[in-house]
C-alpha cells in the first residue's frame, strides 16, 4: 500500500471534517456545495477501490447498511439530571438568594443563560476522539443506545477536531429538530399518506426511535451541547462552564450560539425577554430558559438534590401546547363564503392566553387528524399566530365522541353549499344575501388596512347588520349619533367617536379603498398595485383582462375576480353610494418621479422602529420603489434595524448586507 495514498485519504477527510465544521457548527460555509460533493465523490473513490481503508470516522461511514434488530440498554457512567423549574421572576429571584446563601457571599452571581431546546437529552462518549457511543437519557440512570442514528447527524464529528481533548469525553446536549425540518418533514409525510407528527420533539422522538438509521439520516435532526459526563483525568476543565462549552465548540462539538453570560436576577430577566420576543422567530422550538451558576468550583460547593443540580434551573415560557375537551365544532362563514370549522373548547391558558376557539381550517383536515366531537384535543397557539387544533390525544378518547359532518346548506342564510372543484373549501352560494358574509364583509371594509374605522368593532357591526342598519359599506356613513347611542354597550359620548371616526376615514387612499371593497383574492399589495398601475378608480372599474394581468401580483384568476366584481350592478351601486357619501382621495403621485436610494432595491424591516409602524414604514420604501421582503438573504441590498432587532441582524452581519438604524434610514430618505 502507497504511503501517499494513505496521506491523500487522510488529508480529504480532515478536509471534509473541517468543511462540515464549518457548515454545520459554526453555519459559515468554507466552500460550494458542489465544492464539497466533488471532494466527497473522491473520497468514495479510493474507498471503493480500497475497501481495506475504510474506517469508522470516514464521512462516508454515518450510514450503517443494516438496521439494528433491537435496542441496546446502556448504563450512564455519570447519572444524567433534570433541572428544577422557575415559573416567574420571583421564582429566579429566590434561586439565585438560595445560591448566594450556600456560597455565603452577598455580590451577584454570574450566571450562563441558554434556551431550553425542546428535544431530547442525550450523552455522546468519545474515546480517543473518535464517537464511541450515543445513548438516550432514559431515566437517567439507564438509557437506550442509539449510536447508529446520532452518527448520521452531520452537525456530529465521527472525530474530534483540533487536539488536546480527553482520551475519554462524554458530551451532553439535546437533540431537535428544527421548525423548517420539521414542516418539511411533515408535508413530505402528508403526500406520501403517512403518519404526521404532533410537533418537532415528537418528530424527533420518533426518529431516535428508529432501528434503520437510513431513516434518521434523511430527517436532519440537530444538536446543542450543554454538559458533560465521565471526562477522563488528562483534561482539567476550565473555570467556568460557559468555557467548558465553547471549548467543545472548538473540538467541532455544536453549541448553542444563542447563550450568553449574565449576572444576577436582573441579568437573568433582561435575557428572559430579549429571547421571549424572538421565540416565533428563532428556528427551533424552545419551552423556555436554562440558566447556570458559572462558575465551576461553585457547582462542587452546590452540589444536586435529589434529581437536580443545585446551580442551575429552567425558566419555562408559558407552554404552547395543551390538552383540553374539544366540546363541539361549528361553522363560521367567512367573507366570500368559505366554510370554516371551528373548534369550541373547554378554555384553557395556551401560550400566555386563555384560549376557547381554534380554528380546524377544514373538513379534509378534520378527517385527516380525525378530530371528533368530544375528544380530548392538542391545542398550539406559537407567537402571534391563531390557535389550533393540532390533533385527537387518542390514548383519552372518551366513548361516544362524534364525527363531524359539513351542513349541506349555509347555517346562517340556508343557502346552498358547494365545494370547490379540487380544493378542500366548501362554500355558501348565498353571496351578499347571506348575512354571515355580508357582516364579514362589513367588518373587512372597517378593519386597520381597508378605512381604518376605529370602534367599529365585531360586536358592534353584528348588531347593526340584525337590525338591517347597515347592509352594505355605504349605508355605515348615514349612521347618526342617535342610532348608535341606542345599541348595547354604548353611550352618547363613545357613539360621537364613532360618528367622528367614520367621517375621518372619508379621506383615505385609492389603494385602501380598492382593498376594503374586498374583491375575492385582492389583498392590500394587490391593491395597491392596482391603483399604482391605474390611478384612477374609474380605469380600474374599466380595464379589462388583457390589461389587469400586465399589474404585478395579478393573474389570470385575480383579473377575473376584478373585472366580475366591477361588472355586478349591486358593487357600482354601493361604490356609487360610497362616493356620494363623500369618500375621496388623493390624485396618486407619479411613482416614476421618485428616484432614491432604494429604487429597486430589495429591503428588510426588522425590530421595533420608533417614528413609524412597520406597515408604515413598509408602504414608504415601496412608495420610494424599494421591495420590502420577509427575510434576510444574499439577495438583500439593506436591512433596517430597529431596537431589539434579532436573528435577521446577525444573519444581514455574516452575509455582509448593509445595514441601517431607523435614524440613519430617515436621513437618507431626507437627503437622497
Ligand atoms: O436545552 C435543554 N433542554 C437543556 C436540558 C439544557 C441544559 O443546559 C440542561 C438540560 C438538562 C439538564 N442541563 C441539565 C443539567
Amino acid at each position: 500500500m502507497s504511503e501517499t495514498l494513505i496521506a491523500q485519504l487522510n488529508r480529504l477527510k480532515n478536509r471534509l471534517n473541517e468543511l462540515n465544521y464549518a457548515y454545520y457548527v459554526l453555519d459559515n460555509p468554507l466552500v460550494s456545495d458542489p465544492q464539497y460533493d466533488e471532494l466527497y465523490q473522491q473520497l468514495l473513490k479510493i474507498e471503493a477501490e480500497h475497501p481495506e481503508l475504510i474506517s469508522s470516522d470516514s464521512p462516508s461511514q454515518r450510514v450503517g447498511d443494516q438496521p439494528l434488530d433491537h435496542f441496546t440498554s446502556v448504563t450512564h457512567a455519570v447519572p444524567m439530571f433534570s433541572l428544577d423549574n422557575a415559573f416567574n421572576q420571583d421564582d429566579l429571584v429566590d434561586f439565585q438568594r438560595r445560591v448566594k446563601e450556600r456560597l455565603n457571599t452577598e455580590t451577584e452571581v454570574e450566571f450562563s443563560a441558554e434556551p431550553k431546546m425542546d428535544g431530547l437529552a442525550i450523552n455522546i462518549r468519545y474515546q480517543q476522539g473518535k464517537l464511541f457511543q450515543a445513548t438516550t437519557r432514559g431515566d437517567g440512570i439507564t438509557g437506550e443506545d442509539v449510536t447508529h442514528n446520532i452518527r448520521t447527524m452531520p452537525s456530529v464529528p465521527l472525530q474530534l477536531l483540533g487536539t488536546g481533548w480527553p482520551e475519554v469525553l462524554e458530551v451532553r446536549g439535546e437533540v431537535f429538530m428544527s421548525k423548517q425540518t420539521f414542516n418539511n418533514l411533515n408535508a413530505k409525510q402528508a403526500e406520501q399518506g403517512e403518519k404526521v407528527f404532533a410537533n418537532p420533539r415528537n418528530a424527533a422522538a420518533g426518529t431516535l426511535r428508529q432501528l434503520d438509521p437510513k431513516i434518521a439520516a434523511k430527517r436532519k435532526l440537530s444538536l446543542y451541547l450543554y454538559g458533560w459526563g465521565e471526562i477522563s483525568s488528562d483534561w482539567q476543565l476550565p473555570e467556568n462552564y460557559y468555557a467548558a462549552i465553547q471549548a467543545f465548540k472548538n473540538w467541532g462539538l455544536p453549541v448553542n450560539p444563542d447563550s450568553e453570560v449574565v449576572i444576577g436576577a436582573g441579568g437573568m430577566q433582561a435575557y428572559y425577554d430579549q429571547l421571549q420576543q424572538r421565540r416565533a422567530e428563532l428556528p427551533y422550538e424552545i419551552d423556555g430558559i436554562v440558566y447556570k451558576v458559572n462558575q465551576l468550583d461553585s457547582h462542587q460547593q452546590l452540589g444536586f438534590t435529589a434529581k437536580a443540580p443545585r446551580w442551575a434551573i429552567a425558566r419555562k415560557f408559558p407552554a404552547e401546547e395543551v390538552w383540553t375537551d374539544l366540546l363541539d365544532i361549528e361553522i363560521q362563514v367567512g367573507r366570500t363564503g368559505a366554510l370554516t370549522p371551528v373548534a369550541r373548547l373547554e378554555p384553557v391558558a395556551v401560550g400566555g392566553v386563555i384560549v376557547s376557539n381554534a380554528t380546524l381550517h377544514n373538513l379534509d383536515e378534520i378527517e385527516r387528524k380525525d378530530v371528533r366531537i368530544g375528544d380530548k384535543v392538542i391545542v398550539r397557539r406559537a407567537g402571534d399566530v391563531i390557535p389550533e387544533v393540532v390533533g385527537p390525544v387518542i390514548a383519552q378518547r372518551p366513548d361516544g365522541v362524534r364525527k363531524f359532518i359539513m351542513p349541506t346548506t349555509c347555517p346562517a342564510c340556508d343557502s346552498e353549499v358547494v365545494k370547490e372543484h379540487d380544493k378542500a373549501v366548501y362554500r355558501c352560494t348565498g353571496g351578499l344575501y347571506c348575512p354571515a358574509q355580508r357582516k364579514r364583509a362589513l367588518q373587512h371594509f372597517v378593519s386597520r388596512k381597508a378605512m381604518d374605522i376605529v370602534g367599529l368593532g365585531d360586536k358592534l357591526i353584528e348588531q347593526l347588520a340584525d337590525m338591517d342598519l347597515v347592509k352594505h359599506p355605504d349605508d355605515f356613513y348615514k349612521l347618526d349619533v342617535e342610532t348608535l347611542a341606542n345599541m348595547q354597550r354604548m353611550a352618547q359620548r363613545s357613539a360621537q367617536n364613532v360618528v367622528d371616526a367614520i367621517t375621518d376615514s372619508k379621506q383615505t387612499t385609492l389603494a385602501r379603498f380598492i382593498f376594503s371593497l374586498g374583491v375575492p383574492e385582492v389583498g392590500e399589495v394587490t391593491a395597491r398595485n392596482l391603483a399604482n398601475h391605474f390611478g384612477s378608480l374609474e380605469k380600474i372599474a374599466q380595464a379589462q383582462l388583457e390589461q389587469l394581468i400586465e399589474v404585478p401580483d395579478v393573474g389570470d384568476i385575480v383579473a377575473e375576480n376584478i373585472v366580475t366584481f366591477f361588472q355586478q350592478t349591486h358593487n357600482q351601486e354601493v361604490i356609487q353610494g360610497l362616493i356620494d357619501a363623500g369618500i375621496h382621495w388623493p390624485a396618486p403621485q407619479q411613482l416614476e418621479a421618485v428616484a432614491s436610494p432604494f429604487t429597486g432595491k430589495v429591503v428588510v424591516l426588522t425590530g421595533t422602529l420608533q417614528q413609524l409602524t412597520r406597515s408604515d414604514a413598509k408602504q414608504k420604501l415601496e412608495a420610494l420603489g424599494a421591495k420590502v421582503t420577509g427575510s434576510v438573504s444574499a439577495k438583500t441590498d439593506f436591512l433596517i434595524a430597529g431596537e431589539k432587532a434579532g436573528s435577521k441582524l446577525t444573519k444581514a452581519e455574516s452575509l455582509g448586507v448593509q445595514v441601517l438604524s431607523e435614524a440613519e434610514w430617515m436621513e437618507m430618505i431626507n437627503n437622497g
